[in-house]
C-alpha cells in the first residue's frame, strides 16, 4: 500500500506549538480594542466595501441576525449605527470573506494534507463554492452537480435496510424555515435520528427547565435586566461569547441592580465593561460590573446554591415571611415542606468547603439576596455541562421559588442560548426525543405516519455508528467532529460510515474525516443575500428570550452555485422520496412563505406567522412560565420544588478536574486567532490553566510541556504537548480550551437525564510531554 492509502487524515489539530506569549489576565471587556479588532478582521478578509457596509445591518430591524450568538436585540431603542459586537463582527469576517474554494483546489490539495493544517489554516481556506464529492477509495475531493449529489444521497439512503440507520445532525443557525422543512423530510423518510448541538449545549437545561416549571426555556425578557435588584451569572463568561449582555449588564447597574458572578476564572467580562458605543467608553471609562465574585471549584455551584438556600432559610426564620415569598410558594409550586426539611440540615460550613467559596462570600451573596425578589439568574455552560448539570438548572429553580423569582417584572430564569436559532431550531422539531402531540400534529396536517420512537441524540449517535448501526450521517451545518467529546474514539466511528455528508458554508475537519464516500454541500450564510425567482427573501430566527424575529442578508454570495438549506432539503426530499411523499416540496423550495404558512398550522405559538414575522422586532412567542404559569405534565398548573444531590469528587493525589473553555478568538470550532486577549494569552491554544500552588506542588514550571491524560473506562486518552500556565484558578482544577481538550472527554462521561458530555468536569493527570 501507498503511504497515502494507509496514513488517516488527522482527527485532530495537530501538536505543533507556536509562540506562547503571556501576560497580564485583563479586568474589564470591550472599549477601543475590541472595534479596532473587530474592523481589522473584516476588513482583511471581505475588502473595505463588503464588511463595514454589512455591519450596519447587523440586527437591526429588517437586517440581519448576527450568527455569532441567541442574545436578543432590544425591543425598541437599537443603537441606530452598531448592534454588534466585537465577536459577531468577526463572525461576520469568517463567513463573508471573498476568498472560496474552487475545484482546482481541492484537486491540488488531498484530503490527508488538508487534515494537517490546523482548524485555523483549514477553516481560513475559504467558503466553499460548489458541490464536493469524495467517492470511495479516492484521495482528493472532486466537484459533483447538485442533482447528481441529491441523488447520490438519496439512492444511499433508499438501500437502507431502516431508516434508523442514517442521522440528521442539526448545528443551531438554520432558519427557523430550514429547521421544519428538515425535520419534516427526515421524518417523512421515517427516522427521529435528530442530534442536534443543543444535545452538547443547553441539553440540560431544556430537561431540567421542562420538569421544573413546564417550559424547557427561560423566562425573562431583555427589559426584565433594566428592572432588577440582582443579576447572578453562573458559568458563563459573557465578555467573550455574549458580548452585547456586557451593555444590558452596564445599564442594569446604572439602574441600581448589584451583579454576583460564580465562575472559577476571573471572567473579564464580568469585572468591569468599557462600552464602545457609549462616549464614556470611548473615553477609556469602565463600569465595574460584579459586586460580589465567588471563585468556586469546578461544579461546586450546587453546593454554593445549596448553602445560599440554607442562609435564606435562617434569615426567614429570624424574619418570617420578609424572605421568602410564602404567597408565591403556597399558591404556585409543590414540595416545600418536604424540601425545607432537607434545607434544614444543610451544613454551611461543609457547603461553603465543598464550594470552594469562603463562608463570608456566601453570606455576603445571601445579604443582597435577603430583601430582594426581583432576582434574574442567568447561565450557560458551566452550569450544564456537568454529570449533575439537570439537578443543578433544578437547584436554580428552587432559589427562584422560594424567592418568588419567576413570573414577575425584573426577575426570572435566563439561560443564555449559544448559537444564534439553536432556540429555534428545538420549536421546530429538530428533536430526536418529539412529543406524542406533536408527531400527531404533522400526521393531521400532512396525513403521513411519522415515526413514533425517539431517535439519537449526539452521544448515542456516536455509539451507534462504532456499533454499525448507522450508516449514513447527514449534518446540517455544524463541525459534529470537533464539537463532539472523544475525538479519537468518534473519528474513528465516522470512518465507519458509508456515506458522510455535510451541508456547510467552510472547510472544516468533519469533511476531511468522513465515511466510505463523503459529500460536500454549500450553502449560504446568514449575512448572504438569498433571492428566489428574482426576489430578495428572508429567514427568521428565535433568540435566547423568544422572540421571533426576520432576518435578511445583505452580501452578494461568493459564488452561483450555493443554495440555501431549504433548498437543499427540498432537493434532497424529491431526490430521496421521488413518488412516495405527500408533500409538495418544490412549493418550499420557491417560497419561505409557503414554509412559514405551514409553520403556522404545526408548531403553537406561529399562527399568522407571516404577518407577524414582518412587524418591526418581530413577535414572543407564548411562554406560560414568563406569566407565573407552570404547565409542569405531574403537577398542573404548579412548579416542584426538587429535592437533589451533592455531587462527591473523589481524586487521587495526582488528579486533578478539567474544564474546557472558549477562547476569546473562537467560535466554538471555528478558530478565528490564536489570542485569548482577556485572559492574556498570545498566539497559542495549546495551553493548560494551572494554580501556581499545584504548579509547584507537581514539581512543575512555567512554560513547561505536559501531556494530559486519564483512564475512563479502562481505555488510556492522552491529549498530547500542552504548555503550563500559572493562573488564578482554585486549586486541583484546571482549564483547557475547546476543541483542543475534547480528546480527554469520554463518550461515556455524560449529564444525568440529558446525555450532554461533560466537558466542564473530566479528571485528568498530567506528566511532563517528552520528545
Ligand atoms: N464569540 C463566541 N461567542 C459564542 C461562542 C463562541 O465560541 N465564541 N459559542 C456560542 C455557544 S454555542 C455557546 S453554548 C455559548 C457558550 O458560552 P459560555 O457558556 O459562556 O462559554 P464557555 O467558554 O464554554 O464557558 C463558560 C464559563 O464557564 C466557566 N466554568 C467552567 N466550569 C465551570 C463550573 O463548573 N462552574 C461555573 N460556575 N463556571 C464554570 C468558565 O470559566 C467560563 O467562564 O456561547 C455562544 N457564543
Ligand atoms: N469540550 C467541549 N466541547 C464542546 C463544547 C464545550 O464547551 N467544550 N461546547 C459544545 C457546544 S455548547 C456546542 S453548541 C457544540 C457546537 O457544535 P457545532 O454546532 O457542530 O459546531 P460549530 O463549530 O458551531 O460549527 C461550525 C461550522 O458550521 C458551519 N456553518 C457556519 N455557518 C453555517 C450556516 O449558516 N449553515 C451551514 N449549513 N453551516 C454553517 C461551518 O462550516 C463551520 O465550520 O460544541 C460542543 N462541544
Ligand atoms: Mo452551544
Amino acid at each position: 500500500m501507498s503511504k497515502e492509502t494507509k496514513e488517516q487524515p488527522a482527527a485532530e489539530n495537530p501538536e505543533a506549538l507556536h509562540k506562547l506569549k503571556v501576560t497580564k489576565p485583563k479586568e474589564w471587556a470591550a472599549g477601543i480594542p475590541a472595534v479596532a479588532a473587530a474592523l481589522a478582521d473584516v476588513f482583511e478578509e471581505t475588502g473595505v466595501v463588503r464588511g463595514p457596509g454589512a455591519l450596519f445591518k447587523m440586527n437591526q430591524k429588517g437586517g440581519f441576525d448576527c450568527s455569532s450568538c441567541a442574545w436578543p436585540d432590544p425591543d425598541d431603542d437599537r443603537s441606530p449605527v452598531a448592534e454588534y459586537c466585537e465577536n459577531g463582527a468577526k463572525a461576520l469576517a469568517e463567513e463573508a470573506t471573498t476568498k472560496k474554494l474552487t475545484p482546482e483546489f481541492f484537486a491540488q490539495n488531498s484530503v490527508i494534507d488538508l487534515a494537517k493544517l490546523d482548524d485555523m489554516e483549514i477553516g481560513k481556506k475559504g467558503r466553499i463554492a460548489q458541490p464536493m464529492y469524495l467517492p470511495k477509495g479516492g484521495t482528493h475531493y472532486q466537484s459533483i452537480s447538485w442533482d447528481d449529489a441529491f441523488h447520490k444521497i438519496g439512492d444511499k439512503l433508499n438501500s437502507l435496510a431502516s431508516p434508523d440507520e442514517a442521522a440528521f445532525y442539526t448545528s443551531g443557525r438554520t432558519s427557523n424555515e430550514a429547521s421544519f422543512v428538515y425535520q419534516l423530510f427526515v421524518r417523512e423518510f421515517g427516522t427521529n435520528n435528530m442530534p442536534d448541538c443543543s444535545n452538547m449545549c443547553h441539553e440540560s437545561t431544556s430537561v431540567g427547565l421542562a420538569e421544573a416549571i413546564g417550559i424547557g426555556k427561560g423566562t425573562v425578557t431583555l427589559n426584565d435586566f433594566y428592572d432588577t435588584d440582582v443579576i447572578i451569572i453562573i458559568g458563563q463568561n459573557p465578555g467573550t461569547n455574549h458580548p452585547r449582555m456586557l451593555t444590558a449588564l452596564e445599564k442594569a447597574k446604572n439602574k441600581g441592580s448589584k451583579i454576583i458572578a460564580i465562575n472559577p476564572l476571573h471572567e473579564a467580562g464580568l469585572m468591569g465593561f468599557k462600552n464602545p458605543q457609549a462616549v464614556k467608553g470611548i473615553m477609556g471609562i469602565t463600569t465595574q460590573l460584579a459586586d460580589l465574585y465567588l471563585q468556586v471549584q469546578i461544579n461546586g455551584d450546587m453546593a454554593l446554591l445549596k448553602a445560599v438556600e440554607r442562609l435564606l432559610y435562617d434569615a426567614e426564620q429570624q424574619e418570617p415571611g420578609k424572605v421568602f415569598d410564602k404567597e408565591f410558594i403556597e399558591k404556585s409550586t409543590v414540595g416545600y415542606t418536604e424540601f425545607i426539611e432537607r434545607v434544614k440540615h444543610f451544613n454551611v460550613d461543609a457547603l461553603c468547603a465543598a464550594a470552594g467559596v469562603r463562608v463570608e462570600q456566601v453570606k455576603a451573596a445571601a445579604d443582597l439576596l435577603k430583601y430582594k425578589s426581583k432576582i434574574i439568574i442567568c447561565w450557560a455552560m458551566g452550569v450544564t455541562q456537568h454529570k449533575n448539570g439537570v439537578d443543578t438548572v433544578k437547584e436554580i429553580v428552587n432559589l427562584t421559588l422560594l424567592k418568588g423569582s419567576i413570573g414577575k417584572a425584573g426577575a426570572g430564569l435566563c439561560p443564555v442560548r449559544g448559537h444564534s436559532n439553536v432556540q429555534g431550531n428545538r420549536t421546530m422539531m429538530i428533536w430526536d426525543k418529539p412529543k406524542k402531540e406533536q408527531l400527531d400534529k404533522l400526521q393531521e396536517v400532512y396525513g403521513f405516519t411519522p415515526p413514533q420512537q425517539n431517535g439519537f441524540d449526539v452521544v448515542e449517535s456516536i455509539k451507534a455508528m462504532q456499533e454499525g448501526k448507522l450508516k449514513v450521517f447527514f449534518a446540517m451545518g455544524g463541525n459534529f467532529l470537533s464539537a463532539t467529546p472523544d475525538t479519537t474514539y468518534t473519528a474513528d466511528a465516522m470512518r465507519k460510515l458509508e456515506l458522510s455528508v455535510n451541508v456547510s458554508t467552510k472547510l472544516n475537519r468533519s469533511h476531511l474525516v468522513h465515511g466510505e464516500e463523503a459529500i460536500i454541500l454549500p450553502t449560504l450564510a446568514r449575512s448572504d443575500k438569498d433571492v428566489i425567482n428574482g426576489e430578495d427573501q428572508f429567514i427568521s430566527c428565535e433568540n435566547s428570550m423568544g422572540v421571533v424575529q426576520m432576518s435578511k442578508g445583505v452580501l452578494e454570495p461568493v459564488s452561483k452555485d450555493l443554495l440555501n438549506e431549504t433548498q437543499i432539503v427540498c432537493g434532497l426530499a424529491k431526490a430521496t422520496l421521488a413518488k412516495r411523499t405527500v408533500i409538495d416540496w418544490d412549493r418550499f423550495a420557491n417560497s419561505y412563505d409557503a414554509v412559514r404558512d405551514d409553520i403556522g398550522k404545526v408548531i403553537p405559538g406561529f399562527e399568522n406567522y407571516n404577518q407577524r414575522v414582518r412587524l418591526p422586532g418581530g413577535f414572543y412567542l407564548p411562554n406560560g412560565a414568563r406569566e407565573g404559569k407552570f404547565e409542569t405534565e405531574k403537577f398542573k398548573d404548579r412548579a416542584p420544588f426538587t429535592i437533589t444531590q451533592l455531587p462527591e469528587h473523589k481524586m487521587a493525589d495526582d488528579e486533578y478536574m478539567m474544564t474546557t473553555i472558549r477562547s476569546h478568538d473562537q467560535f466554538n470550532t471555528t478558530i478565528y486567532g490564536m489570542d485569548d486577549r482577556y485572559r492574556g494569552i498570545h498566539n497559542e491554544r495549546r495551553v493548560i490553566f494551572m494554580n501556581p500552588k499545584d504548579i509547584a506542588k507537581a514539581g512543575l514550571m512555567q512554560g513547561d510541556k505536559v501531556d494530559l491524560f486519564n483512564y475512563y473506562d479502562g481505555i488510556e486518552r492522552v491529549a498530547r504537548l500542552f504548555i503550563i500556565v500559572p493562573y488564578n484558578i482554585p486549586e486541583r482544577n484546571t482549564a483547557t480550551y475547546y476543541p483542543e481538550g475534547n480528546v480527554l472527554v469520554p463518550v461515556n462521561s455524560v449529564a444525568d437525564k440529558s446525555n450532554c458530555p461533560t466537558s466542564k468536569l473530566v479528571f485528568i493527570k498530567i506528566r511532563k510531554h517528552v520528545g
